[in-house]
């Protein structure tokens, strides 16, 4: 990574001299970009691949049992979050919060955090569940909030590198081992000790910084911390996972943040908002958005309390809030009630914020609210005069999913297994295909297709556009299983698409051949 940065110094000096514009950013995050809109400009992705022939697949790589982050490219490497289950490193045993990096052209397993789970247990960090923040990376470093509710800015080599980057050189942890000197006759009770236990081999993580959001700031993480960072300029940004206690009616610690903003390159504290508060009805796990609104720069924050928050993004100033719940709608415990808290992110397209409600899947399928937001000159609560257009109801169901846009066109995924197509200016449903399947993740648009995975395992390629071919059901091109369930958005870089199932990460080539290898003697 040091020669990344040397090599940084010779050319932006050389770039302020000759008046070129900023330095290029090579920064990637959940959904692409800050506007969070699951679309790309590749042409030509993959049509049709199969596991049982292994056509058109070029690798497969294991994860975790569990698998909800990522997958992201960058600079020739996949970054997931999983858990600990495929005891990459036999030494870090246990359950655990891993993020993974692997080459992207061979599917080669590269290094991993392995993060041991909070004492807490359950209420703040759910077993098994590992790492649920698909990382941003931009310039060699990976931006991610770990099961333990710390941001985290680590190195994309690694240890790989020979080098321990960054201020934080203390990368280990705290654990049992056989003491060195064992006098003979030692009650065997007596042999091991506590010892911190450095963690700088090859396939461990170089961490740069990080922010303890527990230790710094209080916040009581319902279940999980599961943020996706949103990265604009020199900060960023994250939902720290602020929530109920055990009990579901109490949240035990109101002046800890939702929001927080930390200085990219230092890991301080730039601001922090502890709006909603007592209002937080389960836990606080969207991911913030950034757009450029009647000319002025914005993040957007979905709160724990179903109002999407937007704040000026260097000093933290609320700037407007609008309730994404009709008013008459109840949060009752368990699911059952009509008032919903968010799960998905704001997508921001030429100035229109469009954002769905939803709840832990857990709570199982229910009415939710879909929004088309302009928020372009207005302040304080602006839950009446922003609204372009709203599909609610039984037209569109509680989801985890965040839209994809593309010429005149939404697309949008529902955890009761649909998949619209809305026109963009009015909310006017095109079509409607249904998986059969709860759908936890995103749809994914490229060259004029619409990909969507589902808990079933299933991914569905269908046609993108106005047309939903008979009885407006939408039109499948082409379906196949992984499987087990995709709880994951799929992307694509140069041609390969990556897709995450709950267990293996596979990348997908036209006109490759994947065979596995054979299985040894005994095994
Ligand atoms: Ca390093
Ligand atoms: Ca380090």
């Amino acid at each position: 990574m040091k020669t990344k940065y040397c090599v940084l110094a010779l050319v932006l000096p050389l770039v302020a001299a000759i008046g070129v514009a900023a330095e290029k950013s090579d920064l990637i995050m959940f959904g692409g970009d800050a506007s969070r809109n699951f679309v790309t400009d590749e042409k030509d992705p993959p049509m049709e691949w199969d596991l049982k022939s292994g056509m058109n697949i070029k690798w497969v790589a294991e994860l975790g049992s569990q698998t909800y982050a990522g997958p992201i490219f960058y600079d020739g490497k996949i970054f997931v979050g999983t858990n600990n289950e495929a005891l990459k490193n036999p030494k870090l045993k246990g359950d655990r919060g891993n993020v993974m990096a692997f080459d992207a052209g061979t599917g080669e397993f590269l290094w991993q955090s392995a993060h041991p789970k909070l004492g807490a247990g359950r209420v703040n960090d759910w077993p098994l569940q590992g790492v649920c923040s698909t990382p941003a990376v931009e310039n060699g470093v990976v931006y991610y909030v770990s099961n333990r509710a710390e941001v985290i800015a680590a190195d994309v080599d690694g240890f790989l590198d020979g080098e321990n980057d960054g201020p934080f050189k203390k990368e280990g942890e705290m654990g049992m081992v056989r003491k060195e000197i064992v006098p003979k006759g030692t009650p065997s009770s007596e042999t091991m000790e506590r010892r911190f236990l450095p963690k700088t081999g090859k396939t461990d993580e170089d961490i740069l910084w990080k922010y303890d959001l527990i230790g710094e700031l209080d916040v009581f993480p319902h279940n999980l911390a599961a943020g996706s960072p949103l990265i604009v300029g020199d900060i960023v940004y994250v939902i720290t996972g602020q929530g109920v206690d055990e009990g579901h009616f109490n949240v035990p610690v109101p002046l800890a943040p939702s929001f927080v903003a930390l200085n990219k390159k230092t890991g301080e504290l730039v601001w922090e908002s502890a709006i909603p508060g007592d209002d937080v009805l389960h836990g606080s796990w969207s991911n913030p958005s950034y757009g450029v609104f009647g000319g002025k720069p914005q993040v957007l924050f979905p709160g724990g309390d179903g109002w999407l928050y937007a704040y000026e993004p260097k000093t933290g100033e609320l700037i407007w809030k609008f309730d994404m719940n009709p008013k008459d709608s109840k949060w009752e415990l368990g699911g059952r009630g009509t008032r919903n808290n968010v799960i998905s992110m704001a997508v921001v397209y030429d100035g229109i914020a469009y954002i769905g409600v939803g709840q832990d899947p857990e709570h199982g399928e229910g009415d939710g609210n879909l929004w088309a937001i302009d928020p372009a000159g207005k302040t304080g609560d602006i839950t009446k005069s922003a609204v372009v257009w709203h599909v609610g109801g039984d037209d569109f169901h509680r989801t985890m999913s965040s839209a994809s846009i593309h010429d005149g066109v939404m697309y949008i995924a529902d955890l009761s297994g649909f998949v619209y197509a809305l026109d963009l200016k009015t909310g006017k449903r095109l079509w409607r295909y249904d998986t059969f399947a709860a759908i936890w993740g995103s749809t994914f648009y490229a060259d004029g297709k619409i990909y969507i995975g589902d808990e079933d395992g299933d991914i569905a390629v269908l046609a993108a556009g106005r047309d939903g071919g008979e009885n407006d059901e939408g039109k499948l091109l082409y379906e196949t299983n992984m499987g087990t369930s995709v709880y994951t958005t799929p992307i694509l870089h140069d041609g390969v698409m990556y897709v995450a199932s709950r267990t293996k990460l596979f990348a997908i080539q036209t006109g490759a051949m994947w065979k596995p290898k054979p299985k040894k003697k005994g095994s």
